[in-house]
């Protein structure tokens, strides 16, 4: 039995089930306790703030973790990162208000700066040799500059309509973030067994996340060519059609050059292409 600490509610938890559940593991939501055994894998789900899974990792409370990079790297837990997951991406950024000049970090020296996470700006202010105030803040820290709590933030960005909103600017992007697998130091063999068995899942699963699944008809004398367009893992597949002349070929591709490849076949003679979804990938 191996035990996944995942956020039990807030921006990663629904991502963090999702994988779980594309990687086929059943959990019983509708029992939502703090602590949940899947019904048909060796695992138990252990719910927590995503503040608490760093540490819960790092002392053996749980095996594995799924937790934002900005959470590990701020609590300065000891776990190693096993996996980038995909989601949950975003940055720890400086902000100041809109019409305060800024051209280098230089600016920030003797400047108050709000932040939930003072390590990762200590860490920043000390490599730029600036001498700024830390005021730390829990939450709503991009109310700080207008409640006059201090002169800038350091907090999460996303989209950056948060900061837009409270009339601030982006100035420098700090530390890029995801949600990352993270797992203990010393898992003894069967529970490496089972996190190798879970990674095989997940990696099936991001391989198939950008893969589109193509069948078109094309003349027999274009498969040499269409070959060289869509090579798929080993070599496409080619079916006769009942038309004399005409094959049925199926291959797989990068979704990124699907219209390229789209263009390209039709040139050779491609015709009634169709694009599925892939839903896993094992290679
Ligand atoms: O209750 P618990 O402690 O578990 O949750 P929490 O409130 O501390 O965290 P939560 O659920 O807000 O975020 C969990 C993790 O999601 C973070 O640690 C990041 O790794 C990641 N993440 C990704 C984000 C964002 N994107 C994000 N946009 N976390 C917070 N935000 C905030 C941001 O600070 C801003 O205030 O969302 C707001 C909107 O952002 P914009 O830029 O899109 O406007
Ligand atoms: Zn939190």
């Amino acid at each position: 039995m191996i035990r996944i600490a995942i956020q039990a509610k807030g921006r990663l938890n629904e991502d963090s089930i999702a994988l779980l559940k594309d990687s086929g593991i059943d959990i019983n939501e509708n029992k939502r306790k703090f602590l949940l055994p899947s019904t048909n894998f060796p695992i138990e789900i252990l719910y927590l703030r995503d503040d608490d899974i760093p540490q819960a990792v790092s002392t053996g409370v749980a095996d594995l973790g799924i937790v934002g990079m900005n959470e590990l790297e701020e609590k300065g837990y000891d776990a190693d990162i096993v996996k980038k997951l995909g989601f949950g991406g975003c940055r720890l950024s400086i902000a100041l208000p809109d019409n305060v000049q800024y051209v280098s970090p230089k600016d920030l020296n003797d400047k108050s700066i709000a932040t939930s996470y003072p390590k990762i700006l200590q860490k920043f202010l000390l490599k730029n040799n600036i001498s700024a105030k830390t005021v730390f803040i829990a939450g709503s820290v991009e109310m700080a500059p207008s409640a006059g709590m201090s002169d800038a933030i350091f907090d999460i960005v996303s989209s950056g309509g948060t900061l837009i909103s409270n009339g601030l600017k982006e100035v420098e992007k700090v530390f890029f973030s995801e949600a990352v697998l993270i797992s203990g130091k010393n898992l003894c063999i069967e529970k490496k067994e089972l996190l190798s068995e879970l990674l095989f899942r997940f990696d099936a699963i991001e391989d198939s996340r950008n893969m589109k699944y193509l069948l078109m008809n094309l003349p027999e004398s274009a498969i040499e060519e269409a070959i060289k367009i869509v090579p798929a893992m080993r070599s496409p597949t080619v079916m006769p059609l009942a038309a004399k002349g005409w094959c049925s070929l199926h291959s797989v591709i990068k979704a990124s050059q699907m219209w390229d490849k789209i263009k390209q076949l039709k040139k050779i003679g491609a015709e009634g292409i169709l694009v599925l979804s892939v839903d896993k990938i094992v290679k």
